[in-house]
């Protein structure tokens, strides 16, 4: 993408309204425009990065047999009656009604929904396990929507949904989803750490909340401190293994790491007390085993090899798909603006031309621009007639993990310019070594 060309309405002021940085810096690099309370567009910059975090999603899913499908964001209330959750859900509820006078709702999640579906389509043991999720908007009437996409009143779920026939299976599932979230999480470069939780009107006794520590986190935190060492990383776990998956879940929830909803002093005391931490976290994701809680009432029952009908059991598993993106600039910024980590950057590489209308800058950068196209990669290159400052601060403040600045006075010793947004170091290189440094470490990711 050429600049010149581009949609990329930035702010020169700092909007007075938003409180934390993350929801400053998407309001200042042209990602979202708010059109009432909570509720936002997305602009091109903004709408690229949810899309590379959806596809983030998507992957993982697939990647451990979970199957995508896509429901509707409206609902009709006489499902939710059937579950008893369409009076028990309260204000947060987004009622309407159509030209008949049919109750719907904007759906602030599904379980009701794929359970019809599921009791329409499936009938017998043999069927399973199954997992069906989906990316879908959901809409919440938070009362205090705020800190942008962090608290919207619409936003972007990944919500899941598992359908097994016991417990056993259920809670595998469930461990299953564990291990697929840390590794969707670590891929974003994100830090995100299973806690124990409460179920709210999901419903169920085991969940857990997947948090990031931030300070401008809306939950409190109480962990020990040997928490944050433990990562997923390269390890390959089999998603059908049940041992292995099981396993994933209990190094990863056998240290004590609560939230403030189901946090326990007296437990809490018996960590050693140079562990014990205290902190801010952003939930972006939770999971839940609820058993035949929706099953029962609804009807959804399978034929066991038996011969008779029982309710499967199910859990349902969400990630924050729009507020992830608020998360990943809580933890990945600086004064200048935001610094995306390489997973989910909007564009590769900035090419900045310092000299826009000189022969050779331009025809330098033109052939980066192209060599970067020809591998598959994305650049936006900064082709308009702006002070080389105004361009740097430009590409400061929108985070592109790699620059490459291209001026007459390098190009007479044939070099340009890298540099890494995050440590803020240069290195001198021809443009095809700049080419080939970059396209590397993109195809290591
Ligand atoms: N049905 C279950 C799981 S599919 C469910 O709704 N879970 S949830 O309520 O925990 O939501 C899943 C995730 O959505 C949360 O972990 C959080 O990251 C995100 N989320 C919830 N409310 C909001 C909101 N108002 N704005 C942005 N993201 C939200």
């Amino acid at each position: 993408m050429r600049l010149s060309r581009y949609f990329l309405p930035v702010l020169k002021e700092t909007p007075a309204d938003a409180q934390i940085a993350s929801h400053r810096l998407m309001l200042r690099a042209g990602m979202i425009r708010q059109q009432s309370a909570g509720i936002y567009s997305w602009l091109p910059l903004g709408y690229k990065v949810l899309k590379k975090i959806e596809n983030i999603v998507h992957e993982e899913q697939q990647r451990v047999g979970h199957i995508p499908l896509l429901m509707p964001t409206l609902q009709s209330a006489d499902l939710w009656r059937e579950s008893g959750r369409y009076d028990a859900y309260g204000d947060e509820m987004l009622r309407i009604s159509d030209r008949h006078g049919r109750d719907m709702l904007y759906g602030p999640t599904n379980e009701e929904m794929i359970t019809d579906i599921f009791r329409a389509h499936v009938g017998s043991y043999k069927d399973l396990p199954l997992t069906l999720y989906h990316i879908q908007w959901k809409f919440r009437d938070e009362v205090r929507p705020r800190f942008g996409v962090m608290r919207g009143r619409e936003f972007l779920m990944k919500d899941g949904y598992n359908f097994d026939l016991t417990k056993e299976d259920a809670m595998h599932a469930y461990n299953r989803h564990l291990v697929s979230y840390l590794r969707t999480y670590e891929r974003m470069g994100l830090q995100a750490i299973p806690m124990r939780a409460d179920s709210g009107p999901i419903g169920g006794d085991d969940t857990h909340e997947f948090l990031v520590l931030a300070d401008t986190g809306e939950s409190e935190v109480f962990y020990d401190k040997g928490v944050t060492d433990i990562k997923l990383g390269a390890r390959d776990i089999d998603p059908y293994n049940v041992d292995e998956c099981r396993s994933v879940m209990e190094e990863f929830t056998s240290l004590y790491a609560r939230t403030d909803e189901t946090h326990d002093a007296a437990e809490f005391a018996k960590v050693p007390e140079d562990r014990q931490m205290t902190a801010r976290g952003i939930e972006v994701g939770q999971i839940f085993y609820f058993g035949t809680k929706y099953s029962e009432s609804m009807g959804a029952e399978v034929v066991g090899q038996d011969g008779k009908k029982t309710p499967v059991h199910m859990g349902s598993h969400g990630i924050g798909v729009s507020r992830l993106l608020g998360a990943l600039i809580e933890a990945n910024h600086d004064d200048k603006g935001i610094i995306w980590p390489e997973g989910v950057t909007p564009f590769h590489v900035g090419i900045v031309n310092l000299k826009q209308g000189d022969d050779e800058a331009d025809a330098a950068c033109e052939a980066l621009y192209k060599s970067f196209q020809a591998l598959g990669l994305d650049p936006l290159y900064d082709d308009r007639k702006e002070r080389a400052g105004g361009k740097f601060a430009t590409m400061d403040l929108i985070g592109l993990p790699w620059r490459i600045t291209v001026g007459p006075r390098g190009l007479k010793n044939g070099v340009v310019e890298v540099t890494s947004r995050r440590s803020g170091e240069s290195e001198e290189m021809t443009p095809e070594q700049a080419v080939e440094k970059v396209a590397k470490i993109y195809a290591d990711l």
